[in-house]
């Protein structure tokens, strides 16, 4: 009777065991049903593209495994700088420079607010590193922002890419500057030539 009942104590502890994996895997199945398509990142195509004073490249050639903190996609898988800590999403734009100016990074979706760093604005975009040039940005000269979660709002994005100091960097300086859209990647090599100097960037989704 004893070992009947024991045999009955773990036939329900089995059971209870894999009533609690099969349900884990039906809601595992039921979040991943409900991510993105890939074909989706495919069909997001920036339009109305305009920089007036910037070549923009939306070709990729691949230059070998990517390197970190050059704001360069450079194995051209459609993400910039992936592995090196930076945040990503479906958008994401990054700026990369060597000297020891301040550079700025400042993106507007289109509810019209820059994004800052902690917390995302009304278009869902978050800058991730705010980098003065200085010893802190521990010699990666780096600025990034990204879309934090949910689908890409439809309207006009608006990068700007600013010199806030020069500091001792002899002018003009370049600065790259690289634009997630999707599975696409549109990269520019900005020139700031003096205090105060900007260049601008914008699309449409
Ligand atoms: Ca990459
Ligand atoms: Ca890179």
């Amino acid at each position: 009777m004893r070992d009947d009942g024991h045999w009955r104590g773990l036939q329900r502890k089995i059971l209870s065991r894999a009533r609690g994996f099969l349900t884990a895997l039906a809601l595992l199945t039921s979040a991943c049903l409900e991510l993105p398509r890939p074909r989706d990142a495919a069909v997001l195509e920036p339009h109305s593209l305009r920089a007036p004073k910037l070549e923009v490249e939306s070709t990729c050639t691949p230059t070998g495994v990517e390197r970190c903190f050059d704001a360069l996609d450079d194995n051209c898988n459609g993400i910039i700088d992936e592995g090196c800590g930076l945040q990503t999403g479906i958008l994401q734009f990054t700026i990369a420079w060597s000297e020891g100016a301040d550079v700025d990074l400042r993106v507007t979706g289109p509810d019209g607010v820059a994004a800052k760093a902690g917390e995302a604005n009304d278009s869902g975009l978050v800058k991730d590193r705010d980098c003065k040039g200085t010893v802190d940005c521990h010699g990666q000269n780096v600025e990034n922002v990204f879309l934090a979660e949910g689908w890409p709002r439809r309207g006009r994005y608006v990068v700007v890419v600013a010199l806030d100091d020069a500091r001792d960097v002899q002018l003009p300086m370049r600065v790259r500057l690289s634009a997630r859209v999707g599975q696409r990647v549109l990269t520019a090599l900005v020139t700031l030539a003096a205090r105060r100097d900007e260049q601008t960037f914008e699309f449409s989704l």
